[in-house]
C-alpha cells in the first residue's frame, strides 16, 4: 500500500515511524518511507528565496533547504525541580522560550519543512564522558549521578528527554550529542548534507553555551544560521544579550539574529 511517505520531496530522504524511545538511538532510517500526518510536502513557495528582516542585515533562505534545529530543550534544563534548577538556576529564563518555539515548530511542520532536535547527554556507561567534564563544576551531583529525574544527562533517563511541548514527531531526527556543539561526535553534518540543507534556523538552550557553540561549528562548516532571540534562552540575562551580540557582530561574524514573528511573517507572505 502506498503511504504518504511515498510522496516525500526529492532529496529529503525517507522517514520511518518509530516510537519516542527509539529516537534516542540517533538513527536516520533509509528504509520504509512513512510520514506523520502533520507533515505535508512543501508548497512551490517553499522552493523560493525568502527574505527575513534580521540583524546585521536581511537573512535570505529557501525554506525547503533550511532546517529548524532545536537545541537541547530537555526536561533537566527547563523543568521546575530539574537538574538546572537544582543547581540554583532560574529556569523561568528558559521557560519563556517554550511558547514561541511551540508556535514556530507548528508552523514549520505545517509547511512540510525539516525539523531536527538535539539532546546533550551521555551513554549509560559514561564511556563518552570526558573525565574533565565529569569533574568540572565540583558540584555535589555531576553528570551520571542520580538527579531529580533520573541519572543526570544520561540517555534514556526522563530528565534527558525533550520537554513534552516540543516533543519530536516520528521521522524528525534527534541528534544525541556528548558535547556542547551539535556537530561534535554526531552525524548532524552528514544528515544535513544528505538532505541538501544549507541554512539553519537555530533555537533552544542555552544561548551562550550549546546554541553559540553549535552556531560557531555550523559557521565553520559553511552553513548560514539565523538565531531567534525569543526562541533561545540563558539562565543569565547578561549572557543572553552578549551571546546574541557575539553572533551578529562584525557584519554577522557567526550568523544572523531575528525574532520568530519576523520569520513567521516571511513564511506566511511567501509560502
Ligand atoms: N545545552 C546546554 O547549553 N548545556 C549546558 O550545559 N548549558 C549551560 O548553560 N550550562
Amino acid at each position: 500500500m502506498k503511504d504518504k511517505g511515498d510522496y516525500l520531496p526529492q532529496g529529503f530522504g525517507s522517514r520511518e515511524a518509530y516510537d519516542g524511545r527509539e529516537v534516542a538511538t540517533n538513527m536516520v532510517s533509509t528504509t520504509k518511507a512513512t510520514i506523520h500526518p502533520n507533515h505535508k510536502q512543501p508548497s512551490a513557495g517553499m522552493n523560493q528565496l525568502i527574505p527575513v528582516e534580521a540583524e546585521p542585515y536581511e537573512f535570505e533562505f529557501v525554506p525547503s533547504r533550511c532546517a529548524l534545529l532545536i537545541i537541547d530543550m530537555q526536561r533537566d534544563f527547563l523543568e521546575r525541580s530539574g537538574f538546572g534548577e537544582m543547581l540554583g538556576n532560574d529556569v523561568s529564563q528558559l521557560r519563556r522560550t517554550i511558547e514561541p518555539n511551540r508556535k514556530l515548530l507548528h508552523a514549520w511542520r505545517s509547511a512540510g519543512l525539516q525539523v531536527m532536535h538535539t539532546r546533550e547527554g551521555h551513554r549509560p556507561d559514561l564511556a563518552d564522558l570526558p573525565p574533565a567534564k565529569k569533574k568540572r563544576g565540583r558540584g555535589a551531583s555531576t553528570i551520571g549521578d542520580p538527579g531529580p529525574m533520573g541519572r543526570i544527562l544520561v540517555r534514556g533517563e526522563a530528565g534527558h528527554d525533550i520537554i513534552p511541548e516540543l516533543y519530536p514527531l516520528p521521522g524528525e531526527p534527534v541528534i544525541d550529542k556528548p558535547g556542547k556543539g551539535a556537530f561534535f561526535a554526531t552525524d548532524l553534518h552528514a544528515i544535513l548534507q544528505n538532505r541538501g540543507i544549507d541554512r539553519l534556523i537555530v533555537t533552544g538552550v542555552t544561548t551562550e553555551v550549546c546554541v553559540n557553540t553549535t552556531v560557531r561549528e555550523a559557521n565553520d562548516r559553511g552553513y548560514d544560521c539565523l538565531v531567534l532571540e525569543d526562541c533561545v534562552g540563558s539562565y543569565f540575562p547578561e549572557f543572553q544579550e552578549m551571546g546574541l551580540k557575539m553572533i551578529k557582530a562584525q557584519g554577522g561574524i557567526f550568523g544572523w539574529v531575528s525574532i520568530s514573528d519576523k520569520l513567521l511573517a516571511a513564511l506566511e507572505k511567501h509560502g
